[in-house]
């Protein structure tokens, strides 16, 4: 079966009452491929709001979550939260957590178990740095991180990758179109092999890093891109543009 172009919408720590407003308005408002997977991703003061709000068949998405059950964890959030009240996905191993919060693969590895056992959909990012790109470390190292996860979890029907280049995110220095679709094959050949061929021709893999509605229609033609996993440009009226990459 093909596999359902997707676009999810990374507001980051951004946002305020009125201007998310404007953003669910827009999204409301707006004329969406019908063939797309929509999911937005407010700060989580924002998520019950945005979910109330927002409609056109559109999810909405936690930035984070805590592995744990409720309990003795400030400052986090727990999958049941998530799930009681509606809240259908999470983003997790975002580079920024990675990297400013200090979050090892294998702690990511628990939270997307902790996430899908219970019942959360998961968008899992991976990338490389710059430096491991000159390397030549770019497949070692995406699927280093996708092994933390393959360790701990079976079932893959729940999970869309998200390859988000270190060195594209936030930079204006999207990946070329051939650099991204190599990333996206090399990572699909590695599901191939270390989980299952069926898994690796049903799993989503979207882009990130620099998406913008300019680069956004070459990027959708490669074969094995499924999708965005957009920052900056999902806070702007033209993500929509980017959702109807595929039109
Ligand atoms: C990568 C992306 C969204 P941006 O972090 O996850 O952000 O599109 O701003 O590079």
């Amino acid at each position: 079966m093909a596999r359902k172009f997707f676009v999810g919408g990374n507001f980051k720590a951004n946002g305020s009452v009125k201007s998310i407003q404007a953003i669910v308005d827009n999204l409301n408002n707006a004329k969406l491929d019908p063939n797309t997977e929509v999911v937005i991703s407010p700060p989580s003061l924002f998520l019950l709001s945005t979910a109330e709000k927002i409609g056109n068949g559109i999810k909405v998405a936690a930035q984070n979550v805590f592995h744990k059950p409720d309990g003795a964890w400030t400052g986090e959030l727990t999958n049941k939260m998530l799930t009681e009240h509606g809240i259908e996905w999470v983003i997790l191993g975002h580079s920024e957590r990675r990297t400013i919060f200090k979050e090892s693969s294998e702690f990511i590895a628990e939270k997307t178990k902790a996430s899908l056992d219970a019942g959360l959909s998961v968008i899992l990012c991976i990338g490389e740095t710059l430096e491991e790109r000159e390397a030549g470390k770019t497949l070692d190292v995406c699927c280093g991180q996708l092994k933390a996860v393959a360790d701990v979890v079976q079932d893959w029907s729940k999970i869309v990758i998200a390859y988000e280049p270190v060195w594209a995110i936030g930079t204006g220095k999207v990946a070329t179109t051939e650099q991204a679709q190599e990333a996206h094959a090399g990572i699909r050949e590695w599901l191939a092999k270390t989980v299952s061929s069926e898994v690796a021709e049903a799993t989503r893999i979207l882009y990130g890093g620099s998406v913008t509605e300019k680069n956004s229609g070459e990027l959708a033609k490669q074969p094995d891109i499924d999708g965005f996993l957009v920052g900056g440009a999902s806070l702007k009226p033209a993500f929509v543009d980017i959702i109807n990459a595929k039109l």
